[in-house]
């Protein structure tokens, strides 16, 4: 039962290998109430982001918590997604199973506002890790929610670096004007951005030791960490992928281990070189109302200690429908495409 420690939070994704593993950690960490997941389009299109955590889902065992579909498409911008980091299905590299339950009736953006506003003022974080979209729309919708989260943890953005330009990252520059209604609501935002996240590298010793707790939800990620290992080095010359949206969850459940620090944060929405830029102001101590912080130090070692540890807990779970990929059959495709069963584009 969740106690006066626990964190209650709505994931907002677009899964995404590492929203995956955010998914996983924080259903398996003891100290998250992982109230509702909802998707939006962002590393593929909503279709296929949802089918994918509604996968992942049944693999991690996860039942009785709603899920939702969000929005299609940004507020003013075309699609932009990301098959060179996350493959045709958006969760390229394991055989994905059926879902095991059904979407929620709702659209997204009314879930997470139903969700915030059905509990205590104060106790209920966002943690988008992925465009802005879905957020935005509902901090349009119903603005007491604004006052209500008691806070947001972005995974998004970074301290003048970038992935998707020079200076943006994927998440703020896919929808920047829903980046910018984020961070200047009002409510108390943490970039979990860049600088962080390429800390958390999935080295070969975290692979080991995910390898090393044998169950099926961690051969999965190891699956999963295979073929993003393999896409950043191809696209970006990572030698190990860097896991970015478990560090948003990981700040919620310790922030010790994911250090932020306060500093003003507006986000470009014209720049010709620079549109999605998260600009952070440090040209002075942060004043006392500023409500951004960014996040700059991880502890690489505890960082991994509590993906290691959500996936002990949860263990190996009934009925996940999932194969590992050495195991499955495939499609042969008349063009001699292979595909994995339940891999289908
Ligand atoms: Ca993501």
């Amino acid at each position: 039962m969740p106690d006066a420690t626990t964190q209650k939070i709505i994931l907002d994704c677009d899964p995404g290998h590492d929203d995956a593993v955010a998914i996983l950690l924080a259903h398996g960490n003891p100290t998250i109430d992982l109230l509702a997941v909802t998707t939006v389009v962002g590393n593929q299109t909503l279709p296929k982001v949802t089918r994918n955590a509604l996968a992942v889902a049944r693999i991690a065992g996860i039942t009785g918590v709603p899920f939702a579909a969000g929005a299609d498409r940004p507020l003013l911008r075309q699609i932009e997604v990301a098959p060179d980091i996350h493959g045709e299905s958006g969760l390229d590299g394991p055989v994905l199973p059926e879902p095991s339950f059904d979407l929620d009736a709702r659209h997204a953006v009314d879930l997470i506002i139903d969700t915030v506003m059905a509990h205590e003022p104060g106790t209920v974080t966002l943690v988008p890790t992925a465009g802005l979209t879905n957020i935005a729309l509902a901090a349009r919708k119903e603005p007491r929610i604004v006052e209500r989260v008691k806070q947001v943890v972005l995974m998004g953005g970074g301290l003048h670096v970038g992935n998707w330009s020079p200076v943006a990252e994927f998440n703020i520059v896919i929808d920047p004007e829903a980046a910018d209604i984020v961070f200047s609501a009002g409510w108390d935002v943490v970039m979990v951005g860049l600088d962080l996240t390429h800390q958390a590298l999935a080295t070969p010793e975290v692979a080991a030791r995910i390898a090393a707790v044998g169950t099926g939800p961690a051969a999965f990620v190891g699956e999963l960490l295979d073929f993003f290992g393999q896409t950043y080095k191809d696209a970006q010359g990572f030698d190990a992928p860097p896991v970015h949206d478990p560090c948003a969850v990981a700040y919620v459940i310790d922030p010790t281990i994911v250090r932020a620090v306060k500093v003003p944060i507006t986000i470009e929405t014209h720049g010709t070189h620079t549109l999605g830029m998260t600009v952070a102001d440090f040209r002075a101590p942060a004043p006392e109302d500023c409500r951004t912080s960014a996040a700059v130090e991880l502890d690489h070692e505890r960082f991994w200690d509590l993906v290691v540890d959500a996936l002990e807990r949860i263990g190996e779970t009934a009925d996940t429908g999932w194969t590992p990929r050495a195991a499955a059959a495939v499609i042969e495709d008349a063009d001699g495409t292979v595909t994995a069963v339940g891999q289908e584009r």
